[in-house]
């Protein structure tokens, strides 16, 4: 049994997910898991006797323009390390994360081992900003160990950073109790899509680096040769913009916008196909939960896309921007009842084999036991 520490981004997005799943899943197996956040990961939804939630606590001094969460971060985890006697002290992004665990480490009396995965943002964030380069080097060089969510995120790593390290990589994984393909006519009824008509789904957060326009403008081309419907789900900066596009298509009776939902296994267990076609993506975790569900995924030949999606098999890698040919796949799947199911049946093997998450918690925990016997 060991006592980890998780500290993680808690709102939504993948790298939240994967952090309180990685801990549930921990759990199980009989570790103790010791969350340090600044709120209840939003996936832990029941009691779970094995974790606990410590939470970052923001105090606002009328003399700070700004609260200091990497303080209030470091020294909560510090606290942690010492009050539980922490072996492991997993943080998701190196920036500001590492950074506060190592600060951490230094404050405690108690030695822990610092294991910092890297999702992708905080690598593609020097392109808005290198000053922050040389610390998340040394958030990176001063772990103990360094995961990513895949090679692309590795040699991203190395040319933007120049550091001098190992870094594993270690897939995404799905919680296959939730992700899964179920029955269910009922809803797509709900959402007035008839029984004959072909579902098109994007999950995303809606910022610039998802291209959502390039998602409708694909469909607008898919929808002339398809009788379909475009499922958009989850909220962001690019909404309205792409509400308003939609509109100028004349698409409005083919476009849900859906807003940001919690049971996206259900919606993906109704949908043909899912797009995404972002210009910046480590993983795609959508894509993995959209494979999980059989749903067969078109994407761009960008960043981890490649290494998720099989071309020809569980989907298709188009280039970036490259709408006709997104849209040329996605009608020749759609039409011919065979190769779609012949497709959504490769993606859900894809998806158990590669990335099964018995394998994934595996990886995580025997790079744990390395280090705790000092071979790493
Ligand atoms: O994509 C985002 O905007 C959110 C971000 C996050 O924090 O979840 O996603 C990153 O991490 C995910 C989990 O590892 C990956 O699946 C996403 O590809 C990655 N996003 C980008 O690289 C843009």
């Amino acid at each position: 049994m060991r006592k980890i520490g998780i500290t993680c981004y808690p709102t939504v997005g993948g790298s939240g997910i994967i952090a309180t799943e990685l801990g549930m899943l921990l759990a199980e197996q009989g570790n103790e898991i010791h969350f340090i956040t600044s709120g209840l990961p939003f996936r832990l939804n029941h009691v779970y006797p094995k974790i606990y939630f410590h939470e970052v606590e923001l105090n606002h001094y009328p003399v700070f323009q700004y609260p200091p969460y990497d303080f209030a971060l470091a020294t909560k985890m510090a606290e942690v390390i010492d009050q539980e006697k922490l072996d492991i002290l997993h943080v998701h992004y190196a920036m500001p994360h590492a950074i506060c665990a190592l600060l951490a480490k230094d404050i405690a009396k108690h030695d822990v081992k610092i294991v910092t995965t890297l999702h992708g943002t905080d690598i593609t964030v020097l392109g808005i900003d290198r000053t922050f380069k040389k610390m998340i080097k040394y958030g990176i060089e001063n772990s103990d160990a360094v995961t990513a969510v895949s090679s692309s995120l590795v040699n991203q790593t190395v040319d933007m950073l120049e550091v001098n390290k190992d870094i594993d990589v270690i897939y995404n994984f799905v919680n296959e109790q939730e992700y899964y393909k179920k029955e269910l006519p009922a809803i797509k009824q709900q959402y007035g899509i008839q029984s004959d008509e072909k579902v098109i789904i994007h999950v995303s957060n809606f910022r610039k680096v998802k291209r959502t326009e390039d998602v409708i403008r694909t469909f607008y081309k898919i929808r002339k040769k398809v009788n379909s419907k475009l499922l958009l789900v989850g909220d962001g900066p690019d909404y309205a913009d792409a509400n308003e596009l939609v509109h100028k298509l004349g698409l409005t009776e083919s476009v849900l916008f859906l807003g940001q939902q919690k049971n996206i296994s259900d919606l993906l267990s109704i949908s043909d196909l899912k797009l995404l076609l972002s210009d910046k993506e480590s993983f795609g975790l959508v894509l993995l939960e959209a494979m999980s569900c059989e749903v067969p995924c078109i994407g761009t030949n960008i960043g981890g896309i490649p290494e998720v999606i099989k071309h020809n098999e569980t989907g298709y890698i188009i280039e970036l921007g490259d709408l006709d040919n997104a849209a040329q796949y996605a009608i020749q799947l759609l039409n011919d009842p065979d190769l779609l199911e012949q497709f959504s049946k490769n993606a859900l093997m894809h998806a158990r084999n590669k990335f099964h998450s018995k394998k994934i918690v595996e990886q995580y925990s025997s790079l744990y036991d390395k280090l705790l016997t000092n071979q790493k």
